[in-house]
């Protein structure tokens, strides 16, 4: 096997984001540019030899010859063992969950996650490390360094090695695994969950469900779990066969992409219970009948009743939510006298907590939910802990928000998108609103006082390292907030991301549309930054 070293260049703009490093399908194609990505992880690591790691994606546009592009480069590299998913399919909450259990170094997900994809959408590649979870801001800043300074890369010479069939193949001193990951995964749930409990359920003639897996990768895992594993009807299930380009969607689990099944459990004779998950199977979204679950409100209720599914019934050790994320866990976390952590946007920051046996369960507004059985959010494991619920409380899912609004109030929340905006716009927007931060403490704007207006900054209670520039937050004497972030995750201009808040305990009040009970706080947040006039919106691209 002889090694070749090609000569390349450094790209300015290879810092990771929020989840990884995310462009269009076309800036990959350039000659060395995922070359130089990898090359740049595995320099960061302090070299990869003897190393073992998985890779596989959510099967979008240009995953196939990325995968085999990581492998040349993994033998190159001196890597012992690769595990790669059977057709280059690992779900990212899967490939965390392989990490873990076959102790490996780490793992490449290919994937732009809930972004579009073909030739024309995005991809994306995020590296995790050995306990599971994407690389801590050290590691990445660490990649991008390297990629600022890299002026080679080293591959071999070798013909596309077969992903579609189990088998073990030798590169030089390379192992290189194809595995099932699904059935890892299918164990790992049934670990956790009672499946005699969910599977009698999904069997009930009475009950019905539909899940979507939007043309993604949870498509083998969902047919594995709900239809092999508890019997649910295989029409049960939308949307499963993986595809590159997701079915020409938009393969985010949201009230505005979710089209399909959000038209079948918003019209009459819905079924009981919906779901769908995105790109890479991390986030979820949970639909009743004519009921959609804020994802903040969602992860509150499974904290609440974590004590009625198996894996959690000795209690919780702690819960964990993004900043801009609702509060209703801080209130679950009262009531339990357990903490609550506060962190920056991003799964990357919930990984020392969870390693260090502080959190059990975590989740953030953007759609993501999970716990400390990975170190990823996991849109099938919340799909699980709903049917659990569902199955052990024989209540509507609209009846179970409102019985835990009645408890603990009801956080009325709404996230405001404003996508592919200039980015020069967006960063001014940003700002100025930045620049009057400390004029706004203390002011009144009709019913709503100012008590705190800052830029959120984190120090990580494990190993310290602070985190600055995290979002700005004006937080008012009831509790409401506004925060504005500009997204990480975005690979076309900047996303501009409004979060409103406002926490109700009156049950008379709690049945308001949220657009309506946050009326002020949007009419406040458009006086102060302008963001309709300036990005020359009419309105914002998605409300959640
Ligand atoms: C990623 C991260 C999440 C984050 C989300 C939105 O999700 O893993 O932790 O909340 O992006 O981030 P931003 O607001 O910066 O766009 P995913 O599902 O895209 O990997």
């Amino acid at each position: 096997m002889e090694i070749k070293t090609i000569a390349s260049r450094p790209f300015p703009d290879q810092r990771p984001g929020t989840s990884g490093l995310r462009k269009k399908v076309t800036v990959f194609q350039k000659p060395h540019y995922l070359e130089n990505f990898v090359q740049a992880t595995f320099n960061a690591l302090g070299g990869v030899d003897k190393k073992q790691i998985a890779i596989g994606g959510d099967g979008r546009f240009f995953n196939q010859q990325a995968l085999q592009t990581i492998i040349r480069m993994a033998a190159a590299n001196g890597i012992k063992k690769i595990m790669v998913g059977l057709s280059g399919i690992l779900s990212t909450p899967a490939a965390s969950c392989v990490i873990r259990k076959y102790r490996l170094d780490g793992a490449f997900i290919l994937s732009a996650s809930h972004n579009p994809g073909g030739p024309r959408g995005d991809f994306g590649i995020k590296f995790n490390t050995a306990n599971g979870g994407p690389a801590p801001e050290k590691v990445t800043e660490k990649i991008y360094k390297e990629s600022l300074a890299l002026k080679s890369y080293r591959t071999i010479d070798n013909p596309d090695i077969n992903l579609d069939e189990i088998a073990v193949f030798t590169i030089g001193d390379l192992q290189l695994e194809v595995f099932d990951p699904v059935k890892d995964y299918a164990d790992l749930m049934a670990e956790i969950f009672d499946f005699d409990l969910i599977g009698s359920l999904l069997r009930n003639p009475d009950f019905s469900f539909r899940f979507d897996a939007m043309h993604a990768v949870t498509g083998p895992y969902a047919e594995e779990i709900f239809v092999n594993r508890l019997g649910a009807a295989a029409d049960s299930l939308l949307n499963c066969t993986p595809k590159p380009d997701f079915g020409g969607g938009h393969p985010d689990p949201n009230l505005k992409y979710a089209a399909e099944l959000v038209a079948l459990m918003f019209a009459d004779k819905a079924p009981a219970f919906g779901a769908a998950s995105d790109g890479d199977g991390d986030r979820n979204m949970i639909l009743g009948d004519n009921f959609f679950v804020n994802p903040s409100d969602s992860v509150a209720v499974i904290a609440a009743n974590a004590h009625l599914i198996k894996g959690y019934k000795n209690g919780l050790k702690g819960l964990a939510r993004s900043m801009p994320t609702s509060c209703a866990l801080d209130a679950v976390a009262k009531e339990l006298k357990i903490e609550c952590f506060e962190t920056p946007t991003g799964w990357k920051f919930f990984g020392n907590l969870l390693d260090a046996g502080r959190l059990s369960i975590c989740g953030e507004e953007s759609f993501g939910t999970s716990s400390d059985h990975v170190r990823e959010k996991d849109g099938l494991w919340a799909v699980l802990c709903w049917l659990n619920l569902l199955a052990v409380k024989k209540l509507s899912v609209n009846n179970i928000v409102n019985e835990h609004w009645r408890k603990f109030g009801r956080n009325f929340y709404s996230r405001h998108d404003y996508e592919e905006v200039d980015s020069k716009i967006a960063n001014t927007i940003a700002a100025d609103l930045r620049d009057r931060l400390a004029t706004l403490a203390g002011r009144k704007f009709g019913a709503l006082e100012v008590s705190r207006a800052d830029d959120f900054s984190y120090r990580d209670p494990i190993d310290n390292s602070l985190s600055e520039n995290q979002g700005l937050r004006l937080i008012f004497s009831d509790n409401s907030r506004i925060i504005l972030r500009l997204s990480g995750t975005g690979t076309k201009g900047a996303t501009l991301r409004l979060y409103f808040e406002k926490i109700e305990k009156d049950p008379a009040k709690m049945n308001l549309d949220p657009q309506t009970a946050l009326a002020p706080l949007i009419k406040l947040a458009e006086e102060l930054t302008d963001i309709r006039k300036l990005t020359g919106r009419l309105e914002p691209t998605v409300i959640t």
